[in-house]
């Protein structure tokens, strides 16, 4: 009997994906999948709750696709699969939803922020819903470990009441997953404002690196990061923006933070904002060119998809199959 652990986890393909998305989430995927069963998602669903344009969104998942790739996702051990191919997300998304709590769902911070300065009359339903179908997405897998960054924790708590509520009203039937959050870089911020997240649907392209950016881009992008106006490499009261980068170069390089503090001492942040960028260019550099090999070659990609849909909804249906049982539907002949 295969007693490995599962793990579940997924991007928005809402932008291209950002150094926070990698240091905080994708990296570690790539490290489990040695001795985990693993499912990595494209949730395009959770994506459309926000305006997208459908002719980029498509270019867009099928380019993160090829990025999960890239980024050392291997579909002969991870189940590497578009979200909208298991329509089993949506169904149990909804039972889910009837047991879900409005009081709970509008005390969700990524939603408060979302809709932030918006009219109730202006605000999709989708974006309220949202955790719920990330409920729904880690449930159906039966998921032990969810790897995400901090912004996501809240949601798994989410998670785990909904899988602990059914069980206690239906009877056993969900795993209830904890979150696995990195000790670094669980939550890397903006470049033009490091008290906000850095987020690869930010309007402003300066305020985040993307996994594919040039060598020279993300130079200037580093060179230009919003610090204090000091000239000491260390973590203090008002140098979240130097804290950053130190998180940056700390994930990128695995120095400690002292490490990162003594061999910057006399030295002005010039020097340090170009030590980071190269040690980002390093990392990234093989990911970029692997990600255009990939890109290129469409029948592979399609492969991937087609085979982690099948495997996925292999489970998934298994799983609804069980929760309709529980729920009292007459079962489908
Ligand atoms: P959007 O801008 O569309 O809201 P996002 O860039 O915030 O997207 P998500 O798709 O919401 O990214 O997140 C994907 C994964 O990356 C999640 O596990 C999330 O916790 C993690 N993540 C996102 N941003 C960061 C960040 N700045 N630092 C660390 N982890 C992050
Ligand atoms: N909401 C997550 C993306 C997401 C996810 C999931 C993460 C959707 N479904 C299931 C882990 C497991 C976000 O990062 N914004």
């Amino acid at each position: 009997m295969d007693k490995k652990k599962t793990i579940l986890s997924g991007v928005q393909p809402s932008g291209v994906m950002t150094i926070g998305n990698y240091i905080g989430a994708v990296r570690n995927w790539t490290q489990m999948q040695e001795d985990y069963n693993c499912l990595y998602m494209i949730v395009d669903l959770h994506a459309i709750t926000v305006r997208q344009d459908p002719v980029k969104l498509r270019q867009r998942c099928m380019e993160f696709l090829a990025l999960y790739l890239a980024c050392g996702l291997d579909p002969s051990k991870s189940t590497l699969f578009f979200q909208s191919h298991v329509h089993q997300h949506a169904e149990l998304s909804w039972a889910l939803s009837t047991i879900s709590y409005m009081g709970e769902l509008s005390r969700m911070t990524q939603f408060k922020d979302k809709t932030k300065n918006k009219q109730d009359a202006n605000i999709g339903v989708g974006l309220f819903t949202y955790p719920v179908l990330m409920a729904a997405d880690i449930l159906l897998y039966q998921a032990d470990l969810v790897p995400v960054g901090i912004d996501q924790k809240q949601h798994l708590e989410l998670t785990r009441n909904l899988a602990e509520r059914f069980n206690h009203q239906f009877g056993d039937m969900f795993t209830v997953p904890e979150p696995y959050i990195p000790k670094i870089g669980a939550k890397i911020t903006s470049l033009s404002d490091p008290l906000k997240k850095m987020s690869k649907s930010d309007e402003n392209v300066n305020s985040f690196i993307s996994v594919i950016d040039e060598p020279d881009v993300i130079l200037r992008k580093f060179k230009r990061a919003v610090t204090d106006s000091g000239s000491e490499v260390k973590r203090g009261e008002g140098k979240e923006g130097i804290e950053n980068l130190m998180s940056i170069m700390s994930a990128f390089t695995g120095k400690t933070f002292e490490d990162i503090e003594g061999e910057f001492q006399g030295k002005g942040y010039g020097d340090f904002k170009c030590a980071v960028a190269e040690c980002v260019i390093d990392e990234l550099t093989p990911v970029r060119e692997r990600y255009y090999d990939y890109l290129k070659n469409k029948d592979y990609l399609q492969s991937v998809y087609k085979e982690g849909a099948e495997r996925a909804s292999y489970i998934a249906s298994k799983t609804i199959k069980k929760v309709y049982r529980k729920l009292g539907f007459v079962d489908k002949l």
